[in-house]
């Protein structure tokens, strides 16, 4: 199996040199072009990792962000972790939801957005959102 690191190589596509949260340019799941996104920590087998973890989004995409069970078990901010320590970014558009178990932004401006679960970023409740300009694929998938 490839690691993510040669699979950024194999592809060739250093659009992301850096890895904002781990998310490496290769793990970008593309869903450029839709109204909405869900962002959860729905998956079954690990309730400690984001679907979709590293997403592409087109601007003005409304982000739903949901917690199982709830943002006070799994309180997510805007920001990067960085040598095992979460910075909060005050500046993120995605901010912070700590309590309820949806949430949603729009994500207006383009730029690379990262966020974690303060409670469990260090085993990897942590992700990364790139807003672009552009609606539609560019030949990479
Ligand atoms: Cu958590």
């Amino acid at each position: 199996m490839l690691t993510g690191f040669s699979l950024f190589v194999a592809l060739g596509m250093p659009q992301v040199a850096h890895a904002l949260n781990d998310c490496l340019a290769g793990q970008f799941q593309d869903r450029r072009g839709q109204a909405e996104v869900r962002i959860a920590n729905d998956n079954p087998t690990n309730q400690f990792t984001y679907r979709p973890r590293c997403v592409t989004i087109s601007e003005g995409t409304r982000v739903r962000f949901a917690a199982i069970p709830d943002f006070g078990m799994h309180p997510l901010y805007g920001g990067a972790v960085s040598g095992g320590q979460a910075t909060i970014d005050p500046s993120s558009p995605i901010g912070s939801f700590t309590s309820g178990s949806e949430g949603e932004r729009i994500l207006i401006d383009s730029g690379e957005f990262p966020y974690f679960c303060d409670f469990h970023f260090a085993v990897g409740m942590k992700g990364s959102i790139v807003v672009v300009p552009q609606l539609f694929a560019d030949g990479f998938d």
